[in-house]
């Protein structure tokens, strides 16, 4: 059976895309958690995750001897390994486009990733707030990440209609959303609730509530009570 390498679910919005792949479409996989230390560089994170994967992050998938590492080119690998699954929309446009998409996720909105870590158990709407305020970059990203939702085929429906690596993509950022209470239009807004619906996101933060593991270089704007 296929092996996930992942970190905690309340932090690691890597990890969580291409989890939510293996859910979401129903591939049998052991998942392997190897949670943060509290303070960086403490604990054995590092050394284990080293023992899997010489580039020393997760997530990493390990399927048959095959190691495959980075977010993308393991959902590429999982979409080339079960082509009866559409991971990738049938379509050859919209596959094209939810490549793009993807890939723009992937590599970029630094603002956002950079200012609005993923905490999915914490609320920090004034923080959120005063970030807005603060950096034009942080609205640009949201503002970018909001024309490409509105760009989706079907009002209502997933960006490519149906479920897909896609969403599994921005599935992270609509936490961060929800986290900052980052002020997104009614229509984004319909998005990040068929998106926090879909039973594979539900699996995913119900896990991440029940997490008790606290990190330190994670929390830049809370402490621990
Ligand atoms: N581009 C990589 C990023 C992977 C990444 O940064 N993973 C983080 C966890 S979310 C990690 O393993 N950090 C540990 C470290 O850098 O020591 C991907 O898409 O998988």
């Amino acid at each position: 059976m296929m092996q996930l390498y992942i970190a905690n679910k309340n932090y690691s919005s890597w990890s969580m895309r291409p989890w939510l792949v293996l859910k979401a479409f129903e591939l049998a996989f052991e998942e392997i958690q190897l949670n943060f230390p509290c303070e960086r560089g403490e604990g054995d994170f590092k050394q284990r995750v080293l023992e899997i994967n010489p580039n020393g992050k997760v997530p990493a998938l390990l399927d048959r001897g095959r190691l495959v590492w980075d977010s993308l080119a393991i959902c590429e690998y999982l979409a080339e390994q079960y082509p009866e699954q559409a991971l990738w929309p049938r379509d050859a446009q919209q596959r094209a486009w939810a490549r793009s998409i993807s890939a723009e996720m992937h590599s970029g909105f630094t603002d956002l990733r950079s200012l609005c870590g993923m905490n999915i158990r914490a609320n920090l709407a004034e923080v959120g707030a005063k970030l807005w305020q603060e950096h034009a970059g942080l609205r640009q990203d949201v503002a970018r990440i909001e024309q490409i939702w509105a760009t989706r085929p079907t009002v209502g429906g997933f960006l490519c209609g149906e479920f897909s690596i896609a969403d599994a993509f921005y599935a992270p950022v609509v936490t961060r959303f929800m986290t900052y209470a980052l002020p997104v239009s009614a229509e984004s807004q319909q998005y990040m609730q068929l998106v926090m619906q879909h039973p594979a996101m539900q699996a995913w933060m119900q896990a991440a509530l029940q997490e008790p593991m606290w990190v330190n270089y994670l929390e830049p704007y809370q402490s621990q009570v």
